[in-house]
């Protein structure tokens, strides 16, 4: 498609692009960032660097990355720190020349996928380390919810974490069931209530200014009112907050929350 049809279809539906999200072809499944051949790495700088031009054209600030192909499935199949230095090298490029159009690059990390069971940034912590090794301004990291709760981890104290940082560039909203490591996209604080009303705790608390996306499946629902339920679901943790954070004290240091309604 071209600029002026995404531009035209953009305005129909009444929205603005707020991020370019990228995705390699399949031809990359051996590595992108990770690839052992320099010619492989550089084709995939480079298109990754056009996705900062097509955000730039449409008006978005950021570009954001989730490579599935940069991990691996054997033991013994991958040199874990010639990866990692290839990752640091492959990002620095990236959003050096993504700085050229004002554009802001991120890694959306995703620990474990069908295409590779390993990810070569399987964490919170080890995308920030990341981020330390990578050294760029304009290098920060998308959190998404359903890849968290993957890793293990509890999304509001990742967010803490990489807000704190001062690399919290997005969040993707969405909940799952996290049943043999599969993502499920589902509703946000559809199952985890409470955990969803903590991350929106955080994400006031780190004074997060980006965007919030919802990246969920809606393959059976009705789509609108899927998206529909994920802003509303948003907007009672956000109320829920204000009034239960800071005062209900009955359980631990934080306080226990009633579900929200
Ligand atoms: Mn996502």
């Amino acid at each position: 498609v071209s600029l002026t049809e995404v531009q035209v279809a953009l305005k129909a539906a009444g929205l603005a692009a707020g991020a370019v999200c990228i995705r390699f072809p399949e031809e990359y499944r051996l590595g992108a960032f990770t690839n052992p051949d320099r010619g492989m790495r550089d084709r995939a700088v480079a298109l990754a660097a056009d996705g900062c031009r097509w955000a730039a054209d449409l008006g978005a600030r950021e570009l954001i990355v989730w490579s599935p192909y940069d991990g691996y499935d054997y033991h013994f199949a991958m040199d874990y720190q010639a990866a990692w230095d290839r990752t640091v090298d492959s990002f620095q490029a990236l959003a050096d020349a993504c700085n050229v159009h004002d554009v802001r690059v991120s890694l959306e990390f995703k620990p474990t996928d069908e295409a590779t069971r390993y990810s070569i940034v399987p964490s919170t912590g080890a995308a920030l380390l990341l981020a330390t090794h990578v050294d760029r301004a304009n290098f920060g990291l998308t959190l998404d919810v359903g890849h968290l709760l993957m890793a293990g981890e509890n999304p509001a104290q990742s967010a803490a974490l990489v807000g704190g940082a001062g690399k919290l560039f997005s969040i993707q909203l969405n909940d799952a069931h996290v049943r043999l490591g599969a993502e499920d996209g589902l509703a946000f604080g559809s199952v985890g209530s409470v955990a969803a009303l903590e991350l929106v705790a955080w994400l006031k608390k780190v004074r997060y200014e980006g965007h919030l996306y919802y990246d969920t499946f809606p393959r059976k629902e009705n789509p609108v009112r899927e998206a529909e339920y994920n802003i509303r679901r948003f907007k009672v943790c956000l109320e829920k907050e204000k009034s239960t954070f800071e005062t209900d004290k009955d359980l631990g240091n934080g306080g226990f929350h009633s579900l929200p309604s």
